[in-house]
């Protein structure tokens, strides 16, 4: 097993070439990879997917390679979070671990060096630069454990946090639904559960393990997520998921405080 050293030797490797083994001297992404000079080139460039009628919501499916998805995970083990089953949900504030630090990097190293997918506006961008170039990109992380038919409600995620969340999947795939009640609910028509069903824009999406997902704006906002692993809710292409234990990291940014 790796510790988040290991994680993080892996990761550089894989994001420059081996030439960058000498961490201090390693060669920016841009410098590695621009017009295809220096040892970058070896890792597939992120591919990125604009959710359809989701605002602001980008998924990258091929993310974290098979052996940095088990590096990771062996990081986030090796914290000893979970290592009793009554916890499934652990948060750090502030100071991040070695390996969450990687992560950082690597989110925005893969909206840096990326593929938009054919369908998407080829100009826009899976984060605003605003959100980008923020110093932290990230200060607050969640790791969470979900054993099969676990799942988490359906949310936004508290003002506290800024615009601009990330979230990684490791393990086993899992279907987040995306909710939105239409302007129509919003103005609080007297609509029967049924009409409301009808109503709310709910949009499916399939985390594979090593996925990104990046939520900026209207879905960071306005939209609700959900994870509902019941049985019969987690059906893709007409094909129910099989379900084992699975494991995020969610990273986002902590509004500044008020001025005392
Ligand atoms: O586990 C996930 O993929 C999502 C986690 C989440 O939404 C949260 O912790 O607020």
């Amino acid at each position: 097993m790796e510790d988040g050293a290991d994680f993080q030797r892996r990761a550089l490797r894989e994001a420059f070439g081996d030439s960058s083994d000498s961490d201090a001297d390693s060669p920016s992404a841009a410098d590695s990879r621009g017009g295809g000079g220096g040892g970058g080139g070896e890792r597939d460039r992120a591919r990125w997917e604009m959710v359809e009628g989701v605002k602001g919501l980008w998924l990258c499916p091929n993310f974290l390679s098979p052996k940095n998805q088990s590096s990771l995970l062996s990081a986030v083990n090796r914290e000893g979070w979970f290592s009793d089953d009554a916890h499934n949900q652990a948060m750090r504030f502030g100071d991040f671990p070695e390996w969450a630090t990687e992560l950082t990097r690597l989110v925005r190293e893969a909206v840096c060096v990326s593929e938009i997918s054919s369908r998407a506006d080829q100009e826009a961008c899976p984060l605003p630069l605003d959100l980008l170039w923020r110093e932290p990109l990230f200060d607050q992380l969640i790791a969470n454990v979900y054993k099969p038919g676990e799942g988490i409600c359906a949310h936004v995620d508290l003002m506290r946090f800024e615009d601009g969340i990330a979230i990684v999947s490791l393990e086993s795939p899992c279907i987040m639904h995306f909710t939105r009640p239409t302007t129509d609910m919003e103005v609080g028509t007297t609509a029967t559960l049924e009409e409301d069903r009808e109503l709310t824009k709910r949009v499916p999406v399939l985390l594979t393990p090593g996925s990104l997902v990046l939520m900026s704006g209207e879905v960071r906002y306005l939209w609700k997520h959900e994870i509902n692993r019941k049985p019969g809710n987690q059906v893709w292409e007409g094909k129910e998921i099989q379900q084992g234990r699975r494991t995020s990291v969610t990273l986002r940014k902590l509004c500044p405080s008020p001025p005392s």
